[in-house]
C-alpha cells in the first residue's frame, strides 16, 4: 500500500506499542486527525485542552511505556509544551505531533491565524528543541519517514519527548515508498568491556565495605531496571531504601525493602541506616532541592556509588556506555555466591518495631486526614495503580504499604500541580484492567478538573479522593500568605455538570469517617464512569512529613545570595 505522512506516522505509533493517542482538534491538524482515525489498531482519545492532552499522554506513558498527543499549531502547543517539559524532567517518552502552516506560506511572507503576528513560524520549533530530546519539522512528504523515525527512535532510546510538526498540506501527501518496513530500533547495547571494568570497579568498592544499602532512584523505570536492581537487593541480602519519587518502583513486600529516604520526612529508621551505611549503592537517582529535602539529605562523596541509567561513578572513575539493566545483572552475577551485605538490613530490624496499624475513626466524628487516608489505604490491592498529586496527597501516598504489584505515580520532578487528573485520564485508558486510585488536593484540582469530564465520556471507573482543606496547606507549610487561600468549589456538585444528559459519573462528599466509607462503597460499585469524593478536612490536618519536610525546603529557598569577591 502507499502510505501518506499521516498514515506512516500513525503505523510507527503503533508499532511502537501505542493503542490511543490523545488529540484536541484544530485546522491545522484536521486532515492529519483523519489520517491516523484511519490507522489500524490506533484509537483516538480527546481532551478539553492541550494541556490536559500533553498530560493525558504522560500518564498514558506510563502505564505503556510511550505516549503520543496531537494538537494545534501555536495555541495548541504552545499549551501541550508545559506537559512536554513534564514528560521531559520525569523520563517519559511522549510524543508531541503538532500540525503546522501550509508549505507554501513558509517564507512568503505572509501572516497566519494562531501564530504571534510575524510571518516567520519558526518560534515553535525553536522553543520544542528545548524541551524535546529531537525536534523536526516535516515540509515534504519525501522526507518525512526519515524525520519521523529519527523523532520517534530518539524518544524512545533517551526515554525523553519528541517533537514532530507537519504542514497541514503534507499530512495526506504520499510519502516515499515502502512505508514502515519493521520495528524501530529501540536501542544500542552497552559496551562489553566497559561493562566488565564497571563491574569488576564495583566488586572492589562493595568488598572493602560491611554497611552497604541499596538507594533506588525515579529513574529506574525508564532504564528499565527494576527487576535487574530486585536482583542485586536479594544478592547483596542489604537493606534497600526507595528515594520519594521512585515509590513503588522495589517491591515492598520484599524482606530487604525498608522504606522511603527523605531525609527527615523518611519513614521510620530509614534516615538512621543511610547515615550509617558505609557504603551506598544509588540506583538511577534524582538529587534535587526536594527530594534532598532541601539539600539536608543528599548521599554523596566516596562512599556512594552512583549507577545512572548509562553510566556509573565509583571510586572515583567513571564508565560510561552502558545500561544500568545489564550492569546490575553483570554485578548480581558476578557477587552472587561470594559476597552479602546483611548488615543494614539486621541493624534496621533491630532499630525499628513495625508500627501498630491506625485505629478506625467513630463513623460520626469529623472526618481527618490520618482516618481519610487509612481507608484509601485499605482499597490498595495488586492491581492499583495510586496517582497522587503535588501537595499533601504525596506524603499520605508516600506512607501507604503496597502490595506486590501495586504502583504509585508521581510527578515530583515537574510538579505542576493538576497533573495528576488527566495524567489519571491516560493512564485509565491504557490500564482500564486496573483500579486506578487518585489522590489530589482542592488547590491542584482547580487547574485541570474538566479532564473528569473525559473519564465520564469513556466510562472510566477511576476513583478521585479530591482533599478539600480549603486552600494550598504545602505552600502555607512552606511559606504561608493571603495567596494561599483559594475559592471553594462544590466539587462533588460538578459531577452533575460533567454528566450532563448521559453520563454516569458519581459526585460524592464526606465529612465524617463514616460517610467516607459509605461514598468508597458505592464508588466500587460505578463501573460505568469515575467515581470523585471530597473529603472535606481542616486546612491544617496534614501529615508530620509535610511539616518537617516544608520547612527544610522554606530554609533551602531563604539562602541569601552569595556575597560578591
Ligand atoms: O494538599 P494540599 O492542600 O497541599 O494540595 P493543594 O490544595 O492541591 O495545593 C497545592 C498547592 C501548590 C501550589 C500552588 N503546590 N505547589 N504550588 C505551586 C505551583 C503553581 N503552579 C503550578 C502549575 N504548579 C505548582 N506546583
Ligand atoms: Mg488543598
Amino acid at each position: 500500500m502507499t502510505y501518506t505522512v499521516g498514515r506512516y506516522l500513525g503505523t510507527r505509533l503503533a508499532q511502537i506499542g501505542l493503542k490511543h493517542h490523545f488529540a484536541v482538534a484544530g485546522d491545522y491538524n484536521l486532515v492529519l486527525l483523519d489520517q491516523l482515525l484511519a490507522t489500524p489498531d490506533l484509537k483516538q482519545v480527546y481532551c478539553c485542552n492541550e494541556l490536559n492532552c500533553g498530560f493525558s499522554a504522560e500518564g498514558y506513558a506510563r502505564a505503556n511505556g510511550a505516549g503520543a498527543a496531537v494538537v494545534t499549531f501555536s495555541v495548541g502547543a504552545l499549551s501541550a509544551l508545559n506537559a512536554i517539559g513534564g514528560a521531559y524532567a520525569e523520563n517519559l517518552p511522549v510524543i508531541l505531533i503538532s500540525g503546522a502552516p501550509n508549505s507554501n506560506d513558509i517564507g512568503s511572507g505572509h501572516i497566519l491565524h494562531h501564530t504571534i503576528g510575524l510571518p516567520d513560524y519558526g518560534y515553535q520549533l525553536e522553543i520544542a528543541k528545548r524541551l524535546t530530546c529531537a525536534a523536526v519539522s516535516i515540509t515534504s512528504a519525501q522526507e518525512a519517514p526519515v524525520l519521523i523515525d529519527h523523532a520517534i527512535r530518539t524518544a524512545l532510546r533517551e526515554k525523553k519527548p519528541a517533537y514532530i510538526e507537519i504542514a497541514c498540506n503534507v499530512s495526506a501527501a504520499p510519502c516515499s515508498p515502502p512505508g514502515p518496513v519493521s520495528a524501530l530500533l529501540r536501542d544500542v547495547p552497552s559496551d562489553p568491556d566497559t561493562l566488565e571494568a564497571a563491574v569488576a570497579a564495583s566488586v572492589e568498592f562493595l568488598a572493602s565495605r560491611k554497611k552497604v544499602s541499596l538507594l533506588i532512584g525515579s529513574k529506574l523505570r525508564a532504564a528499565e531496571a527494576e527487576d535487574a536492581a530486585l536482583q542485586l537487593g536479594k544478592t547483596l541480602s542489604c537493606a534497600v531504601a526507595t528515594m520519594a519519587a521512585a515509590k513503588s518502583f522495589y517491591p515492598e513486600n520484599d524482606p530487604h525493602y525498608i522504606g522511603t529516604y527523605w531525609g527527615d520526612a523518611s519513614s521510620a529508621g530509614v534516615r538512621e541506616i543511610m547515615d550509617w551505611s558505609d557504603g551506598i549503592v544509588a540506583l538511577a537517582p534524582v538529587f534535587n532541592d526536594y527530594s534532598t529535602a532541601g539539600w539536608t539529605a543528599w548521599p554523596q562523596g566516596e562512599n556512594v556509588l552512583l549507577a545512572e541509567p548509562h553510566h556509573v561513578h565509583v571510586n572515583g572513575r567513571t564508565f560510561d556506555g552502558i545500561h544500568l539493566k545489564d550492569y546490575l545483572a553483570a554485578l548480581s552475577q558476578r557477587l552472587s555466591g561470594e559476597i552479602t551485605r546483611p548488615d543494614t538490613l539486621k541493624e534496621f530490624q533491630r532499630v525499628v518495631r513495625p508500627s501498630a496499624p491506625v485505629a478506625a475513626a467513630a463513623p460520626g466524628d469529623r472526618l481527618v486526614r490520618a482516618e481519610m487516608a487509612r481507608q484509601i489505604a485499605q482499597l490498595i490491592t495488586p492491581q492499583t495503580t495510586i496517582v497522587a498529586e503535588t501537595g499533601d496527597s504525596w506524603f499520605n501516598a508516600l506512607r501507604m504499604t503496597l502490595p506486590e504489584g501495586a504502583r504509585v505515580e508521581l510527578e515530583m520532578q515537574w510538579g505542576h500541580i493538576g497533573w495528576s487528573v488527566p495524567a489519571t485520564f491516560g493512564y485509565a485508558v491504557a490500564s482500564p484492567e486496573r483500579r486506578i486510585i487518585t489522590m489530589v488536593g482542592d488547590g491542584s484540582f482547580q487547574l485541570t478538573a474538566q479532564e473528569v469530564a473525559q473519564m465520564v465520556r469513556l466510562k472510566l471507573p477511576v476513583i478521585i479522593f479530591l482533599v478539600n482543606n480549603r486552600g494550598y496547606t504545602i505552600e502555607v507549610e512552606i511559606h504561608d500568605g493571603p495567596y494561599n487561600n483559594i475559592k471553594n468549589w462544590d466539587y462533588a456538585g460538578l459531577m452533575s455538570a460533567f454528566n450532563a444528559e448521559d453520563g454516569k459519573g458519581l459526585g460524592l462528599r464526606a465529612t465524617t469517617g463514616g460517610e467516607l466509607s459509605d461514598a468508597i462503597a458505592k464508588a466500587l460499585k460505578n463501573q460505568d464512569g469515575p467515581t470523585l469524593i471530597e473529603c472535606q478536612i481542616e486546612r491544617d490536618d496534614c501529615t508530620s512529613e509535610l511539616i518537617s519536610w516544608g520547612r527544610r525546603v522554606a530554609a533551602a529557598n531563604a539562602r541569601p545570595p552569595r556575597k560578591a569577591d
